[in-house]
């Protein structure tokens, strides 16, 4: 037997710069849950687990977010931080909004005018108080979409696997809102990409973060083409609380093509690889062409700090397998995942368990 081709990871070293974070959670001014130790935590197991090379990712510019992204939201990634600074802000804490600008503050009464200075537009463009922005974060969230590209680029050439290192995550960017520790949504892009320029005709997407995906289940909701799987802590009790529950399931020529289970808590393997299956059978009922894109979080980990579920290192392994078993080719792309103690640990099960699936399979 020949030793199989190691893993494509890309990744970047602009995230490191999208740092000294902080976010307000209930009413308390805490250290961000998403930082850059997480990433490169998980560089390091990697690299010594072996089987792995790190890649820096090219860079495709702006074009790719825009056939996802509104430019009234780019431009205010682009321009929050610098537009701060220029009206006098001294650079010494992240922006945070604080007002918000919801669809019940217009009423009957849009288009309402926004102030010219993009930080003082974030609140018309963000959900919640968890989604700093610093110095490093615009070039980070631009570098964030050049990993997830590359890793579907490298799929398409031929690739088995890829993995993108994102950071900044995305699954919680809609296309004119930015939240829960995300600016660009690197794998509803990816999957966009896959459409428009692979030449693929469906595309499946499997998201395992702990918490619902509402930015790329918004992007897709409509479409057809693009089937949308999300397991996660039930909306009932978890963040973003306004999606993901069961009956979810898309609308116009996407009806049925969004699929929401979400879980209990204290959810362990059993009843995970039970909802696992189910996501699974949806996705190969629906026949994708394309690479499967999924969207991985390790915050359903039995000691994540923002997380209630209670997987543990050896499981990630297991549910690697299975969608590895299912045979197409995947682009693995990074959401959330916050004990960083054992991040490294559960991305080195996880993506060794997809590859043993594959072989497997
Ligand atoms: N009490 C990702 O995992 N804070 N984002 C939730 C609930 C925001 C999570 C607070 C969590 C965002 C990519
Ligand atoms: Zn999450």
């Amino acid at each position: 037997m020949s030793q199989p081709p190691p893993v494509a990871v890309y990744r970047s070293n602009a995230h490191l710069a999208h740092a000294g974070l902080v976010e307000l959670l209930a009413g308390r001014q805490i250290p961000c849950y998403e930082s850059p130790e997480r990433a490169v935590a998980i560089e390091r197991a990697l690299l010594g687990a072996g089987g792995y090379e790190l890649r820096e990712p090219q860079a495709f510019g702006l074009e790719p977010i825009l056939a996802v992204h509104d430019r009234t939201l780019v431009d205010v990634v682009e321009h929050a931080w610098t537009d701060a600074l220029a009206a006098g802000a001294d650079g010494s804490h992240p922006l945070i909004p604080d007002t918000f600008k919801l669809a019940a503050y217009s009423g009957p009464m849009e288009p309402l005018a926004l102030p010219s200075a993009a930080h003082l537009r974030l609140g018309a463009f963000c959900f919640d108080t968890a989604t700093p922005m610093v110095a490093g974060t615009a070039a980070a969230a631009r570098a964030a979409v050049d990993v997830a590209l590359s890793a579907a680029h490298a799929v398409v050439d031929g690739a088995a696997l890829a993995y993108g290192l994102c950071r900044p995550p995305g699954h919680h960017a809609a296309r004119a809102m930015l939240g829960g520790y995300c600016f660009y949504n690197n794998a509803a892009i990816a999957a966009e990409w896959l459409r428009r320029d692979g030449g693929f005709a469906r595309v499946a997407m499997l998201d395992i973060d702990y918490h619902h995906g509402n930015g790329t289940q918004q992007l897709f909701w409509e479409r057809g083409d693009v089937l949308y799987c999300s397991l996660h802590a039930d909306p009932a009790r978890a963040y973003p609380y306004f999606s993901g529950f069961a009956s979810e399931r898309g609308a116009g020529a996407g009806e049925g093509l969004t699929r929401n289970f979400p879980l209990p808590a204290d959810t362990s393997l059993d009843g995970y690889a039970d909802a696992l299956s189910e996501a699974l059978d949806a996705v190969a009922a629906f026949d994708p062409d394309a690479p499967l894109v999924v969207s991985l979080g390790f915050d359903t980990f039995e000691r994540d700090p923002i997380g209630d579920l209670a997987l543990r290192t050896a499981d990630y392994a297991e549910i690697g397998r299975a969608i590895g078993g299912m045979g197409p080719r995947t682009v693995v792309l990074q959401e959330g995942g916050y004990a960083v103690d054992a991040i490294g640990a559960n991305a080195v099960a996880f993506l060794g368990g997809l590859r043993e699936g594959r072989e497997a399979g």
